[in-house]
């Protein structure tokens, strides 16, 4: 049973991977077996990102891709399928979140998020799923958010994405369920990254920042979650392991989506 995890001989592309979650999953595909390659949006976080591939052993390729550009990621598809084969597993992982009052938010902004948290991922699984179709058989997980299920001040339009990409998520599942390619999200909690570092800043006077003190009394683990607690689950998505499971959010979150918080 165990060897149904392996991603021995799989080509696992992984988009944002220079760091933060994205890296965390791709080393894990490595370590599992997968040949690995990831994109940034530069050439400096790409050379980021190789260096510490490297310095883990993993012999990864990065490219340059905006995923918001579809001649970039056709391009780029294109030559990871040269040079390193057809693609097996897509982790749509490259994101941003802008952190503003929705009555102070410009359309732009707006525009900016959906463009790169739902219409990247469109884009990208667009490029890859061609070449799944001819093998039979792929795995495209996207990483969603608790903000997929849940609303708060000030994140309209990364809600707005994330939820868009449950559906998207689950429509690619109903759609291409047919030719032996499963879809599937992973839903992380809040997890220490740069992405999430303004809200844990320390404050002037020493005390944690409120929204730390406040995700510790939403969480039932008391903690923040660690680019590390989400490889396991994206590992099994990625395998021979949940080759039924399709149009599934899994939501990494420590109880989070469980729990109505401890008392005040
Ligand atoms: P992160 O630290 O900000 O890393 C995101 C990566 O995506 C960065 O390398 C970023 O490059 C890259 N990226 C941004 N726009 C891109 C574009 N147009 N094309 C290609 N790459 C692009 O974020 P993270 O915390 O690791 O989160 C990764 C994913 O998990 C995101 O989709 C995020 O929404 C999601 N997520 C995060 C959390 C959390 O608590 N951290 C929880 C749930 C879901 P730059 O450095 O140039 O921005
Ligand atoms: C925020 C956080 C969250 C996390 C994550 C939670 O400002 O609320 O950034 O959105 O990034 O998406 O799952």
């Amino acid at each position: 049973m165990i060897h149904n995890f392996s991603l021995k001989g799989k080509v696992a592309l992984v988009t944002g991977a220079s760091y933060g979650i994205g890296f965390a999953i791709a080393s894990a595909y490595a370590e599992a077996g997968a040949k690995v390659v990831f994109n940034d949006i530069n050439q400096e976080l790409v050379d980021k990102g190789l260096a510490a591939y490297q310095k883990t052993g993993i012999g990864a390729r990065g490219y340059v891709c905006d995923v918001t550009d579809e001649g970039q990621v056709n391009d780029m598809v294109a030559r990871i399928e040269k040079e390193t084969g057809g693609i097996d597993i897509l982790v749509n992982n490259a994101g941003i979140i802008k952190r503003i009052p929705m009555h102070e938010m410009s359309a732009a902004e707006f525009r900016q998020v959906i463009d790169i948290d739902l219409n990247g991922p469109f884009i990208v699984a667009k490029a890859v799923i061609p070449g799944m179709m001819k093998k039979k058989a792929g795995k495209i997980i996207n990483i969603c958010s608790m903000m997929s299920e849940l609303g708060r001040e000030t994140v309209s339009a990364y809600a707005s994405a994330k939820g868009g990409l449950k559906m998207l998520t689950r429509n690619i599942a109903s759609e291409y369920g047919q030719y032996n390619i499963q879809c599937n999200g992973i839903g992380p909690g809040y997890i220490a990254t740069p992405q999430t570092a303004p809200l844990r800043e320390q404050q002037a006077d020493g005390s944690r920042h409120p929204f730390d003190a406040f995700i510790l009394a939403k969480t039932p683990a008391a903690r923040w979650g660690t680019p590390d607690d989400l490889t396991g689950p994206a590992i099994f998505l990625a395998s021979k392991a949940s080759d039924f499971v399709n149009g599934h959010i899994l939501y990494v979150d420590g109880g989070i989506l469980a729990y109505i918080g401890k008392q005040p």
